[in-house]
């Protein structure tokens, strides 16, 4: 009782991190998302942003994007990084589509490929 957060940000980083070990200990290195962690935490936390899709390619990405050292699994400090940029991408959509009332694709589109 006496660590409640005082603040919204405290709760929301006191988010970030239950939310993390909560998927993290399911299986292998407890403080570490497995492949299999990172697709549940993604599907269940972040299914809005990942357009509610079971789309295998985009959690292999993710997980490629995200796996700076390469040792097949996300840390937390990746998963930081990981939120960090969502957060950003969140805030652009909104900043972009508040002012020139775009299309959603194109709010989007930030990295998309392009046409030519
Ligand atoms: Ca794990
Ligand atoms: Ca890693």
């Amino acid at each position: 009782m006496s660590k409640e957060p005082s603040s919204n940000l405290e709760s929301a980083m006191q988010m970030l991190i239950k939310t993390f070990h909560k998927y993290s200990g399911k299986e292998g290195d407890k403080y570490t998302l497995s492949r299999g962690e990172l697709k549940e935490l993604l599907l269940e936390e972040l299914g809005t942003y990942l357009g509610g899709s079971k789309d295998n390619e985009a959690v292999e990405k993710v997980m490629n994007d995200l796996d700076a050292n390469n040792d097949g699994e996300v840390d937390f400090t990746e998963f930081i990084i990981l939120m960090g940029a969502l957060t950003v991408a969140c805030n652009d959509f909104f900043l972009d589509c508040k002012t020139d009332e775009k299309p959603t694709d194109e709010c989007k589109g930030e990295s998309a490929q392009k046409k030519n």
